[in-house]
C-alpha cells in the first residue's frame, strides 16, 4: 500500500526463498509501480525481505492466510514458484501431491478472486519443467531428439504429475472455469507456464531437485570439495543459467495476451551431458576431483526426461532467445559468478 493509503497493484511471489525467487525479487524490486509481496514456508534472509514491500512466511495450504492476502492486497500478478522438486517428492509422494497440486489450486482460486474484485485478469506465471516429459528408455531418447511440448508427457515422477496437471488447470481456469454457471463470470485467470530445463545458478543452490548434479558439481569445484555424481557420464539433459530463466519469465509476464498461441511453453539455452559439464567445470577448476557414481534410481529419472527440447513457438510468439548459450553462461556468468560468491574475487 502507498503511503496516502491507496492501494497500488501488487506482485504476488510464493515459494519466494528458494533458487528462482532470489533472482526474481531481485529483478521486480528495481520496478516502484507495484508492492512486491514474498510468501514462502520460512523466513526470507534480510537482504530480500528489504526488496519486498512486505514478506510473509506461511503454508500455500493455509487457506485463512491466502483470504487474507486477498482482503489486504490488490494482486494483478502471481508468480507461483513454491513446489517439492522431483527427488523430494519421490520420498514424500503424499506431500508433495499436497503442495504442488492443492497448493497450485489454491493459488489459481486466489487470483479468480482477485480478478472479481479488481475486474483484471490476474497474470499466473507457473513455472513447469522437463519433468512433465517421460521417455521410456535412452535409445528412445536419442532418437526422440528435441520435443516439442505435445510430445511424451507421460512423466515418470510424482513432481512431473503435478507439473502436468497444474498446466492443465491453468489452462482450465483461463479458458473453461464456471463454463456452466448462469452467470457469465469474467475470465479470471491468465495462466502462462514455462517448462524449464534444470536451472543452474552461480549464487544459491537448489534443494531437492534431480538436475541438482550441474549445480552440485560447479559448486562443490568452486569450494574445493570433491564430487560424487549420481549420474554417469552419458547423461544428457537441456539447461539454462539462472538469469535467462528469470528473464525468460519476465518476458512470458509482459508479452500481450494475443500473441500466445499456447500456454505453455518450452525454453531452453544449452543441452549437455554430465560428461561434458565435468570437462568444463575442470577447465575452469583444474584441481577438480569429480567422479562418476550413479545412483542407479535418480539416473533413471534423468534418463527419462528428453535430451532437448524444441523452444520454436516461445521463439516465434515472444521471441524468446537465451542470452546465455553455452560458452557465455560458463565464460561470462557461472565461473566468474561463483569465483565473486566464494572468494569474493
Ligand atoms: C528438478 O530436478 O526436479 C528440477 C526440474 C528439472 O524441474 N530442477
Amino acid at each position: 500500500m502507498s503511503s496516502s493509503g491507496i492501494r497500488r497493484p501488487a506482485i504476488l511471489i510464493t515459494g519466494a526463498g528458494g533458487e528462482v525467487g532470489y533472482g526474481l525479487i531481485d529483478r521486480l524490486s528495481r520496478s516502484a509501480d507495484h508492492d512486491l509481496i514474498a510468501l514462502d514456508i520460512k523466513e526470507l534472509p534480510a537482504d530480500v525481505r528489504e526488496r519486498c514491500t512486505s514478506s510473509i512466511v506461511g503454508d500455500i495450504l493455509d487457506a485463512n492466510l491466502l483470504q487474507r492476502l486477498v482482503s489486504q492486497y490488490e494482486i494483478h500478478t502471481i508468480y507461483h514458484l513454491a513446489a517439492l522438486l522431483s527427488t523430494r517428492a519421490e520420498y514424500t509422494p503424499d506431500t508433495a501431491h499436497r503442495v504442488n497440486v492443492e497448493g497450485t489450486l489454491n493459488l489459481l482460486q486466489l487470483a479468480h478472486e482477485q480478478a472479481r474484485w479488481h475486474g483484471n485478469a490476474v497474470k499466473f506465471l507457473f513455472p513447469s519443467s522437463i519433468a512433465v516429459y517421460g521417455l521410456p528408455d535412452a535409445a528412445t531418447k536419442l532418437k526422440a531428439g528435441a520435443v516439442r511440448e505435445s510430445q511424451w508427457n507421460f512423466p515418470t515422477t510424482m513432481y512431473g504429475c503435478n507439473k502436468l496437471y497444474c498446466e492443465h488447470l491453468g489452462r482450465y481456469y483461463t479458458f473453461h472455469y464456471r463454463q456452466l454457471a448462469a452467470e457469465k463470470t469474467l475470465r479470471g485467470v491468465d495462466f502462462r507456464s514455462l517448462r524449464f530445463p534444470g536451472l543452474i545458478s552461480a549464487v544459491t543452490m537448489p534443494t531437492g531437485g534431480t538436475s541438482d548434479y550441474a549445480v552440485e558439481m560447479i559448486h562443490s569445484a568452486a569450494r574445493n570439495e570433491p564430487y560424487d555424481c549420481f549420474v554417469p557420464a552419458e547423461a544428457k539433459i537441456p539447461f539454462m543459467v539462472m538469469p535467462d530463466a528469470i528473464r525468460s519469465l519476465i518476458a512470458l509476464a509482459e508479452v500481450p495476451v494475443e500473441r500466445l498461441t499456447q500456454r505453455v511453453y518450452n525454453v531452453t539455452a544449452f543441452s549437455l551431458t554430465a560428461g561434458e559439464l565435468q570437462q568444463r567445470v575442470v577447465q575452469a577448476f583444474p584441481k577438480a576431483t569429480i567422479r562418476f557414481r550413479p545412483d542407479v534410481a535418480r539416473a533413471r529419472i534423468v534418463d527419462s526426461w528428453p535430451a532437448d527440447v524444441d523452444d520454436t513457438p516461445a521463439r516465434k510468439d515472444w521471441n524468446w532467445q537465451p542470452e546465455y548459450p553455452v560458452d557465455k553462461a560458463f565464460s561470462e556468468y557461472l565461473i566468474p559468478g561463483i569465483l565473486r560468491h566464494y572468494n569474493g574475487s
